[in-house]
């Protein structure tokens, strides 16, 4: 992570952590974090299930082996995995309508209508990107597992989001500490249809790109809030933006009762904020609305110090970075 970006070669005070400038660059961002393992760690609900370790194993591969430009692979799954998505799919959208912010509605409505989405097929990764691309140019790579908060937040500065092949384990399907297929196809792309969601992720990708390890962390942790398990006002109510509560019913439910405690979003308190992956938030932050989310976190990103700006190309999906100093 010390390294230096390859062509930037002004006289910085500070080494700056290498990061990608061109879209293929992505290829060099797969940096895992060997965290929830199926074959290492003995709480994976997976961990004693040999067939769904061999799966894993298959998928996984699929994601190591592919190449920026290759076509996103395609996976068949199988009648047990179709099980679980089909589980998964019905209870959650039996809530989605009390429980999720109009934005995300209206997005899966889309999907359902015009990208193959519903109960009965995994919506290939494939499919996806395509419709992503023609709606807020984002498009989708195939990753193994969790990144690291470095990687994962660059490739968002490109409009790419990584997303996991494989499925949660049967015997959890209503959470899963670890991202899946139906956390990506359900608790993100929705979002992604969204034209200012899409400019807001794109904002911190490019806000993470050669930042130093702490601020990273302050990205990342804002992200876990807000991204992954951010609410906010809607109407008179609370609802959840966050992807992480929108894959998983137990938590949404959860998270929407009068258990957990609820903070006002404030970047420069949230992003100190300790958090928990293996279980349900101990506290979520609630934005006044989605737009004051994006507002708050966009003036954060601002104050992050960098010795250069970057301006994204949008025509060669590469970067132009300008000294500053
Ligand atoms: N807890 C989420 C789910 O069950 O889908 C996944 C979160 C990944 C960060
Ligand atoms: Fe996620």
């Amino acid at each position: 992570l010390k390294r230096v970006a390859d062509d930037v070669q002004f006289p910085f005070l500070v080494p700056v952590p290498w990061f990608p400038q061109k879209i293929s660059d992505l290829d060099k961002c797969n940096h895992l974090v060997t965290k929830y393992n199926p074959d290492l760690d003995r709480d994976h609900p997976g961990f004693s299930d040999p067939e769904y370790r061999k799966r894993r194993t298959v998928i996984t591969e699929l994601a190591f082996n592919y190449k920026h430009g290759d076509p996103l692979p395609y996976v068949d799954y199988t009648a047990g995995e179709l099980a679980t998505w089909w589980e998964v799919y019905r209870t959650l959208t039996a809530i989605y309508p009390s429980h999720a912010c109009t934005q995300f509605l209206e997005g899966l409505q889309q999907l359902e209508r015009e990208c193959g989405y519903g109960e009965d097929k995994i919506p290939q990764l494939r499919d996806v990107s395509a419709f992503l691309r023609g709606r807020t140019g984002f498009q989708l790579r195939p990753v193994a597992g969790l990144l690291s908060a470095r990687d994962f937040l660059a490739s968002l500065a490109f409009r790419v989001f990584q997303c996991t092949q494989y499925i949660r384990h049967s015997s959890a399907p209503m959470h899963s500490p670890e991202p899946d297929c139906c956390h990506e196809l359900l608790g993100h792309i929705p979002m992604f249809t969204n034209t200012e969601f899409a400019q807001f992720s794109q904002e911190i990708g490019l806000a993470s790109l050669g930042a130093s390890d702490e601020d990273i962390e302050k990205l990342a942790t804002l992200y876990w809030f807000t991204v992954e398990f951010g609410l906010c006002e809607q109407n008179g109510a609370v609802k959840a933006y966050g992807a992480g509560l929108l894959s998983s019913y137990g938590e949404l439910l959860y998270s929407l009762s009068n258990e957990p405690e609820y903070r006002p979003f404030n970047p420069a308190e949230t992003c100190i904020q300790p958090y928990q992956d293996h279980t349900y938030q101990p506290v979520y932050y609630v934005s006044q609305s989605f737009e004051d989310a994006k507002n708050k976190m966009r003036q954060f990103s601002s104050t992050i110090q960098k010795a250069f700006s970057i301006r994204y190309d949008p025509y060669t999906c590469s970067l132009e970075v300008l000294d500053d100093v």
